[in-house]
């Protein structure tokens, strides 16, 4: 499928629709090849309409030439629940010629998790309607892992946080130089941070990001707490989140453990620099002698495409210290 462009047919609109799909399952990914060449050939987007939805969500885009060459974009979608659409959308612009094209569009990993005749074990959760067998690690991580939502039934709301309604009982450290910030769709500079949220993957849904264009400078710290955790017992408690670190300077997010006798804490996990245009699970375990408390930190690298964004964050067999 291809749109040519010429000089005669400035600032027009062609739209591409896609047959309606019911819904997909929490590892969801699309993708398709695509090639946008010429002086002034503008830019492309993808959109998901979702229905009982107003807003489109941006998915994908690109905004000038790219080469003469075919391109492969992977567009995460995860858990989509209700019915919807794609609308791949070409935007002229300038008065030169240009050729935008698509090709080979893939769903991978979409269809919701086979039923099993039987799940047993400690580290087994049996789905409720879809009959599946995951792994418990995904109960209470704010994913609708089953497809029926039964691994997120009955969890405790102290014990996560999915930023639709505030930071829940996190808080905003006042001894690091700036804060993270709430936000919904994608940030502020293009080419760096998320375009939606992970909850919803929608423009709906609201997520948290570090900004790291001006008047942030390079390694500012925005730091957030956790609340405070009783002492973990025999079995571990286990801390789940998703972090989303995309764009050419993105520099570094770790998290911490401390407890009152070591206020500047120790680390636990780190990562640096790019890591795509996708949200990333990881499971920390923690252990602790005394009541605890997990920091998350976000360090800014020397240049405006740094932004990092954290969503859904859960812990699993811990208990608030009162
Ligand atoms: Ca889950
Ligand atoms: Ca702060
Ligand atoms: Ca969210």
């Amino acid at each position: 499928m291809f749109i040519m462009k010429s000089s005669n047919n400035i600032s027009q609109i062609a739209r591409l629709r896609s047959p309606k799909f019911r819904q997909t399952a929490s590892n969801c990914t699309l993708s398709f090849w695509y090639y946008n060449y010429g002086q002034s050939v503008g830019a492309a987007e993808m959109q998901l309409l979702v229905d009982g939805l107003k807003q489109p969500t941006v998915l994908w885009r690109t905004y000038y030439s790219e080469g003469d060459q075919w391109l492969k974009a992977v567009v995460q979608l995860g858990r989509l629940p209700h019915p919807f659409q794609l609308s791949l959308d070409k935007i002229s612009l300038g008065v030169y010629d240009g050729i935008s094209a698509i090709d080979d569009i893939v769903f991978e990993n979409c269809a919701l998790p086979p039923p099993a005749l039987s799940c047993e074990g400690p580290n087994r959760f049996w789905c409720r309607d879809t009959k599946a067998c995951i792994d418990s690690l995904l109960v209470c991580d704010l994913v609708d892992n089953c497809g029926d939502g039964s691994d997120e039934d009955n969890c405790n709301p102290d014990l996560q946080c999915n930023f639709e309604n505030g930071l829940c009982n996190w808080e905003q450290d006042v001894e690091d130089d700036f804060d993270w910030i709430r936000i919904q769709g994608p940030t502020p500079t293009v080419n760096t941070g998320p375009l939606k949220d992970h909850t919803t993957g929608t423009a709906k849904g609201y997520y948290l990001y570090m900004e790291s264009s001006e008047p942030s400078q390079f390694q500012d710290k925005a730091v957030l707490l956790s609340p405070l955790f009783n002492p973990s017992g025999k079995k571990p408690c286990i801390f789940r989140f998703h972090y989303h670190m995309f764009g050419k300077q993105v520099y570094k997010l770790s998290v911490l453990q401390r407890v009152v006798s070591n206020t500047k804490g120790w680390l636990l996990w780190y990562k640096f620099g790019n890591q795509g245009n996708k949200w990333i699970k990881q499971t920390l375990y923690i252990s602790s002698a005394k009541p605890f408390q997990i920091l998350v930190k976000g360090v800014v690298g020397d240049g405006f495409t740094g932004d990092i964004g954290l969503d859904d964050m859960s812990f699993l067999g811990c208990t608030l210290y009162n």
